[in-house]
């Protein structure tokens, strides 16, 4: 690991500026082989964590770029370790020349992910952190950014700390009756279950909001559905503040499913327009309502648009039909024309404990109000946290922690039964061993180079 390592941290092609990231013991001694400050100063003679102009030059001294410098001394950067960095002016040729010239210099080009893999084994961050990592880039809603962000700040880490101390007690009371069983005889085993409780409920909340943060990360699957001219593509555009989909006053006129990603409330949506849905002899048409059929076998949640100007018809129950086993929200559409013929009390009165809400796709009135009931929908389902406090988890942690939460459950089961104490202790030692593989204190090296396969090089 005392090898320098480098990588163009920005992204790919042409910007503002491009950033080089240079980090080992000797970082600053390689660069100075190819760098030329304006005030004549070296690299190592910089303020650390200062900017300092200068010029990149080739084997034959000419200048390549003019770029800043900075130095980060070990441990106070990113990685721990000695880190300097270039800026570059963003063009993709000059900063691919800088990388090379570093790279001919003495560095070895990074891996993905190697910057955070080093920052982890210095100790700069636990696993748990490094993730964050990963996730703050691919977030895809300021909900996810922000559940990202507090991981990386230690919202989980501190979590799974307080569940591993208590794990630990357990432990070393149940290892005492073990080891000298003569002279510290059985455990106390009401105080040993009440710290397995504590555990247990630790973990479960921290699974139930995981469930529930997950939503925001991985967003849900939304498709507007309804017959012809009831005002699909109409929702759409106002839910997505563009014009997506063509509107006219045709019925029939959209053909296919038209998606776009917006944000609810935080959470990605995928929302779906759709073809009216009804019979036809168009052959198009005809195509567009399969397509309806099949996004809606798909979809989490379906948004059936109903026309307050037409009343209901016997297509909109036939339709309303086919999603009977959908999560769903009646939307009244046009509450903004003069001679309705569908109020809500019908409709409610008609889909009794169906979430309705009406609006005028046309004047944009009572879309906050969709808003809502799309958010209740959504995250309600699967309750609330106490606190409004949720920790999200991936996929790997996830299955951790609900590993590490069996094993807990079987202790407790253990204790109630007055079972062997090295049979508990196994439980109690396996959730133990569980959670460190989720910090990283005791990962598996295989496991480690698999999370930092998924970064990108320059991270
Ligand atoms: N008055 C009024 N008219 C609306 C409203 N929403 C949509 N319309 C009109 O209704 C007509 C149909 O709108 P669309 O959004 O194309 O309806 P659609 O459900 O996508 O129709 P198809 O694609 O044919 O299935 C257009 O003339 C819209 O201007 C509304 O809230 N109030
Ligand atoms: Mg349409």
């Amino acid at each position: 690991m005392n090898d320098c390592i480098a990588a163009i941290s920005t992204p790919k092609g042409e910007g503002g500026i491009a950033i080089i990231r240079i980090s080992g013991h000797d970082s600053p001694e390689i660069v100075q082989k190819i760098f030329e400050s304006r005030s004549g100063k070296r690299i190592i003679d910089f303020r650390s964590h200062s900017l300092n102009l200068g010029y990149i030059k080739d084997a034959e001294g000419l200048i390549v770029d003019e770029v800043l410098v900075s130095r980060m001394d070990e441990p106070r950067s990113y990685t721990g370790e000695n880190v300097v960095e270039i800026n570059c002016h963003g063009g993709a040729i000059a900063t691919r020349k800088c990388l090379e010239l570093v790279l001919q210099a003495g560095a070895r080009l990074a891996e993905p992910g190697e910057f955070t893999k080093r920052a982890f084994l210095n100790g700069r961050l636990d696993m748990v952190q490094a993730e964050a990592v990963i996730e703050i880039i691919r977030a895809r809603s300021e909900k996810a950014l922000e559940l990202s962000a507090r991981n990386l700040g230690g919202a989980l880490s501190k979590t799974l700390k307080a569940v591993e101390e208590e794990l630990i007690i357990i432990n070393s009371r149940l290892e005492g009756s073990i080891d000298f069983p003569e002279e510290v005889g059985d455990p106390d085993w009401t105080e040993i279950e009440e710290h397995l409780q504590v555990v247990e409920n630790r973990l479960k909340s921290l699974a139930a909001s995981s469930r529930r943060a997950r939503v925001y990360r991985d967003g849900v699957k939304v498709v507007i559905a309804g017959k012809p001219n009831v005002g699909k593509s109409s929702l759409l555009n106002v839910l997505a503040h563009k014009e997506k989909a063509i509107v006219t006053e045709i019925p029939g006129t959209t053909r296919d499913v038209i998606e776009d990603l917006i944000n609810i409330r935080g959470i990605p949506v995928r929302i779906m327009d759709t073809a009216g849905i009804r019979k036809t002899e168009d052959s198009i048409e005809k195509i567009g309502v399969e397509r309806t059929r099949d996004a809606l076998i798909e979809a989490e949640i379906v948004i059936f648009v109903l026309d307050a100007s037409t009343g209901l018809s016997n297509d909109d129950l036939e339709i309303m039909q086919e999603i009977e086993d959908k999560r769903k929200i009646i939307v009244v559409n046009k509450e903004d024309i003069k001679n309705r013929l569908l109020n809500g009390d019908e409709v409610r009165a008609r889909f009794p404990g169906v979430v309705m809400v009406e609006v005028s796709a046309l004047e944009e009135t009572g879309i906050d109000d969709l808003e809502a009931a799309l958010e209740e929908i959504i995250i309600g389902q699967s309750g609330r946290s106490e606190t409004g406090q949720e920790i999200m988890t991936n996929v790997r942690q996830e299955y951790a922690i609900n590993a590490a939460l069996e094993h807990v459950q079987d202790a407790i089961r253990g204790v109630k039964n007055r079972m062997a104490i090295d049979g508990i202790a196994v439980d109690t030692w396996g959730a133990v061993s569980w959670i460190e593989e989720l910090t990283g204190k005791a990962i598996r090296e295989d496991v480690m180079e698999r999370i930092f396969a998924d970064f990108c090089i320059g991270k």
